[in-house]
């Protein structure tokens, strides 16, 4: 046996199921039956799920692939995607019923609004944008906190017809530049600065920076920055451009005629990171990508409106925040919590004392905040009464078979189905998930395309893989949220995705896939994240789940770095749990037979480093390529897009220092 079919071997001998509790079973929104639904009929299946949305006027056709990768959904149908996910509760009796529960950092800064309340404020943020001069396709960037004004903001846009493009608050004014002079953004809307970790933190200088630099870098002039006030730290202000929003939006009308949209027309641009240093704009159009994230929120989360209260805890600078905080959560009038801060502000159990307060039934998290709190161990989250919870969701990552069990057993109480959703920017919505009433659970596998979605694993070739065997990850049909294009690249968009395998007409995701012996889908990481050492094919994420089924690991990293014997070698970044200690002196050697152990011979990594921190991203995606700077000794790349971009030291100074 090659050592590479040993990994897969290893990796189906995961053997623990959890089946769909009982109730959730019998009470499910969508029933097994619904995968051959889709099969059968998949473009009627999707005018199925349109028809959650008001439209004014019907499509006349449900797909137009006539000229791929090109793609038009619900054709000639009329639609307002704010209109959808508030005016059309409200006229339907729902007005009353709460759409935010909003929980700012400081303790006891809460506010919740209804469907109505919402909906008037963001009538009264569309006239505001008109009167600055905003019009049906003008773009507008968003750069803010979470705060129940961002929701606004987006929502307000989306009402007049104009694009929005959300930029992580955390991200510098340099990428702030760039992104807001790439989509020509008239309108940039910010506030004075945010909470974090206790303390207020500035936003509103970055964009005085970005706007600077937009005009002697590129001659790109913004013509007016709004602003909320939630600190009330001091800014500097411009008068011919910058407006308070409490000014523009507080003295407005709550009445703003609605008008309806073309179902094609660009509802946001989602920056991406890619492989080049150029970040990829990601357009997303309004009624296939409402479609999708209705849908997919309803389905996979199985979303009953009256009843349960929501959390998802991403960002809204984030595809994550767009499509399960704003878009979905909203189109089907959930009740949902909106979080502002640090899970860990005041105290370790924040997120924990949240979910009692408000009996959150559905929580919606990613792998990187479950391995910290199993790093932080369970007595914290034990201290909180947590049983409302019904279902579990992670994204960004693959999940850990350790850190799902723990999720399941520790937060979910034994009770609460996971469900491991695979999905992109690119894809708008989840794609790749178990339905947590019909499928049986496996730890560390997003099982099967959910209905309507239709994927494969495939060779170079574009051969599908049998059972057993890992390729690459491919979307074979056209779905309705997908990406339209790149923002003004048409090209680059027919490149990354389309042109590998031009020949099927497939969508390449960019991720390394394996088939388990029953078929069902193991992720494992993007493609650049695959290792090759001695020609042998290994996945960081197969690593990484080793080492953090060891009990002293909380979290690892790991990466393939250049070596003259193996052309790569396997070199590993480990966080403790904080009862290890130090961890003992032979820890490097225990954790180097374990892999061996787990995995086989040739994962074995040649190096180990136990760091204190690992360099993530807002979104909790590992950087690995800077992990591989100081794996193969240079300096450190580009750190502008992590989320603390002090790590690099922490991790630096730790290695000068010893072990
Ligand atoms: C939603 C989001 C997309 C990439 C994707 C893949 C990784 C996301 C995953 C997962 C394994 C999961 N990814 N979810 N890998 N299992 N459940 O994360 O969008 O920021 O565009 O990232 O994230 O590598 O290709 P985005």
């Amino acid at each position: 046996m090659s050592s590479t079919d040993e990994t897969l071997s290893n990796l189906s001998k995961e053997e623990r199921r959890f089946d769909p509790p009982e109730a959730l079973a019998a009470g499910a929104n969508l029933k097994a039956e619904a995968y051959e639904r889709a099969e059968r009929d998949r473009e009627a299946f999707w005018a199925e799920q349109a028809e959650r949305l008001h439209w004014d006027q019907k499509w006349e056709r449900v797909l137009d692939w006539d000229d791929p990768p090109f793609a038009k959904w619900f054709v000639g149908g009329t639609i307002n995607a704010a209109y959808n996910c508030l005016d059309r509760h409200v006229d339907e009796g729902r007005g009353d019923r709460t759409a935010i529960h909003w929980v700012g950092e400081p303790e006891g800064d809460t506010r919740s609004v209804t469907y109505a309340e919402l909906r008037d404020e963001v009538s009264q943020a569309a006239n505001a944008l008109v009167e600055l001069g905003v019009q049906k396709g003008d773009r507008v960037a968003i750069y803010m906190p979470m705060l129940l004004e961002t929701v606004v903001a987006m929502l307000a846009c989306a009402r007049i017809g104009a694009p929005h493009t959300v930029v992580f608050g955390g991200f510098s004014s340099d990428a702030l530049a760039t992104r807001i002079v790439d989509c020509g953004a008239k309108v940039v809307i910010t506030s004075d600065g945010g909470y974090r970790r206790g303390n207020p933190s500035a936003l509103k200088p970055a964009v005085d920076e970005a706007r600077a630099k937009a005009s002697e870098r590129d001659g790109f002039e913004v013509e007016k920055v709004l602003v909320v006030r939630r600190t009330g730290q001091e800014v500097e202000w411009d008068d011919a451009v910058d407006v308070w929003w409490h000014d523009a939006v507080g003295g407005a009308s709550t009445e703003h005629q609605v008008e309806f949209f073309d179902s094609e027309h660009p509802l946001y641009v989602m920056y991406t990171s890619g492989t080049t240093g150029k970040p990829k704009g990601i357009l997303h159009t309004t009624g296939g990508y409402l479609t999708g994230a209705a849908y997919t929120h309803w389905a996979v989360f199985d979303l009953k409106p009256e009843t349960d209260v929501y959390w998802c805890t991403a960002d809204v600078g984030w595809v994550t925040g767009h499509s399960y905080l704003v878009y979905g959560p909203l189109a089907n009038g959930a009740t949902q919590v909106l979080y502002e801060g640090t899970p860990d502000s005041p105290e370790k159990g924040r997120w924990w004392k949240i979910i009692e307060e408000y009996g959150v039934t559905i929580f919606y998290t990613a792998p990187t905040a479950i391995r910290s709190f199993m790093k932080q161990g369970r007595e914290i989250p034990d201290r909180y009464d947590m049983s409302s919870l019904r279902v579990l969701g992670s994204v960004g990552e693959p999940i850990n078979p350790e850190a799902y069990v723990w999720y399941r057993s520790v937060i979910g109480g034994d009770r609460a189905p996971v469900v491991d959703t695979w999905w992109q920017t690119e894809t708008g919505a989840i794609m790749i998930s178990p339905l947590p009433g019909v499928t049986a659970g496996k730890p560390g596998s997003a099982m099967i395309p959910i209905p309507g979605v239709s994927a494969d694993v495939v060779t170079e070739e574009g051969e599908s893989v049998p059972n057993g065997s890992g390729g690459y990850l491919v979307l074979t049909a056209p779905w309705p949220s997908m990406l339209r294009t790149i923002w003004g690249d048409d090209e680059r968009f027919k490149d990354t995705y389309w042109s590998k395998y031009a020949q099927q007409g497939w969508y390449f995701a960019g991720d390394g896939a394996k088939k388990d012996d029953d078929g069902d889908l193991w992720v494992l990481g993007r493609v650049d994240d695959v290792m090759n050492v001695s020609g042998h094919r290994l996945s960081t994420t197969e690593i990484e789940s080793a080492l953090v089924s060891h009990p002293k690991v909380a979290e690892a990293a790991v990466v393939g770095a250049k070596d003259e014997d193996t052309g790569q070698a396997v070199c590993a970044f480990v966080i403790l749990r904080d009862e290890a200690g130090d961890g003992g002196d032979d820890i490097v050697q225990e954790l180097r037979t374990h892999v061996r152990k787990e995995i086989g011979p040739i994962a074995t990594p040649r190096q180990i480093m136990i760091v204190p921190e690992l360099p993530k991203t807002r979104s909790g995606k590992i950087m690995r390529r800077l992990l591989r700077d100081v794996a193969e000794n240079r300096e450190v790349g580009d750190v502008t897009t992590l989320a603390d971009s002090s790590v690099m030291n922490l991790i630096q100074d730790g290695l000068k220092g010893g072990k």
